[in-house]
């Protein structure tokens, strides 16, 4: 399996996190990515770097003026003045107007954030156009591949057209998705089975019926992103049946996620598509400190032969997995089930 990744991708880093109440050490960290590649490289594969895109790709799924802010708001936070990290201050909720980003640097911050655990660092416009990369490039050569690794790190699934939160920016897997369209696939599958609902792509693609987006996560009842994720988002418009949504409960242990899993892989199939997209998150292990599903290592085996089943050419887009010690084999776990040796 092709891998694709750049230590360009380790320049966000941000100074914290709240948790519990308390201001400690960020989960979503560049230690993640380098576990992920030792990981793999003990494993013995190669990693290759991502050619550099340019943002048209990305705006392809993204704002424009969205893309700009990102771009330039932490140097505008520098120059104002400020220590740290650019960290929103309100939200534009139920009665309040979001129709149109404020004038103000604290206003437009939280015009575009839509929770407090994904700030913007000095490094982050660099890490995650690298991590964009490794997207566009797996999807560009994946008919030729078959199959590809896009070790994206930070992750995207949250991230939606003009907004970010849940540690994404730039939704890796659906620039990924809309540039395989682009390249002539007429119909992809993502197929998302990070421990949170996937809620940007899902917003992306809600309206439309080019791209299936099919999901398995923990109840948004109990769980971030709490908003979005219930079954009953089936798609809108054009895109009617083109959203599965199959919430779990904390606790699913493997031969419930098993069942979900074939439920998923079924409407893939059925789908017809052309590519596939796999947002890979492998926060539902035990042991992660975020999450309460609990797969154990062996569980990722079998969920990457699940994988391998999948006809088309597929693409892996790694999303969340916080439980550092363990992401490396975890992954390659999954990478032996796939290519079942
Ligand atoms: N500060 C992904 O797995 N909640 N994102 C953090 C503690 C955010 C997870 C709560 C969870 C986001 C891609
Ligand atoms: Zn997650």
């Amino acid at each position: 399996m092709r891998v694709i990744y750049s230590t360009d991708q380790e320049r966000h880093a941000p100074l914290g996190e709240f948790n519990r109440g308390v201001l400690g050490q960020p989960y979503e960290r560049p230690q993640r990515a380098r576990e992920l590649v030792g990981g793999l490289r003990s494993a013995g594969l190669t990693i290759e770097t991502p050619d550099a895109f340019p943002v048209d790709p990305i705006a392809r799924v993204h704002d424009a003026g969205y893309l700009a802010f990102l771009e330039s708001v932490h140097s505008e936070w520098r120059a104002a003045g400020r220590d740290g990290d650019a960290f929103p201050l309100a939200f534009p909720i139920r009665s309040f107007r979001s129709d149109r980003p404020p004038v103000s640097l604290d206003g437009r911050v939280s015009y575009y954030a839509f929770d407090i655990s994904t700030v913007i660092t000095e490094g982050t416009w660099q890490t995650i156009r690298a991590s964009a990369d490794c997207a566009l490039t797996a999807a560009r050569d994946l008919v030729h591949d078959g199959r590809s690794l896009a070790l994206c790190r930070p992750p995207g699934h949250h991230a939606g057209r003009d907004f970010f939160g849940g540690y994404c920016f730039i939704n890796n897997a659906a620039v990924a998705a809309q540039a395989l369209r682009d390249a002539g696939a007429e119909r992809v599958a993502i197929l998302d089975v990070d421990y949170h609902h996937g809620n940007g792509t899902q917003a992306i693609f809600y309206d439309r019926s080019d791209v299936l987006y099919a999901s398995i996560h923990a109840d948004p009842a109990t769980d971030f992103p709490y908003f979005l994720g219930y079954a009953d988002e089936t798609g809108m418009g054009a895109g009617e049946g083109a959203n599965c949504n199959i919430p779990l409960p904390r606790g699913t242990v493997w031969s419930t996620y098993s069942d979900a899993l074939d439920v998923a892989l079924g409407r893939v199939k059925a789908f017809g598509a052309d590519a596939t997209v796999v947002s890979l998150g492998i926060d539902t292990f035990a042991a992660d400190p975020l999450s309460h599903f609990q797969l154990t290592n062996d569980d990722f085996a079998k969920l990457g032969a699940a994988l391998g089943t999948l006809g088309t050419p597929t693409m892996f887009v790694m999303e969340g997995g916080y439980a550092i010690d363990d992401l490396g084999a975890n992954l390659v776990r999954i990478l032996h089930g796939i290519e079942g040796t």
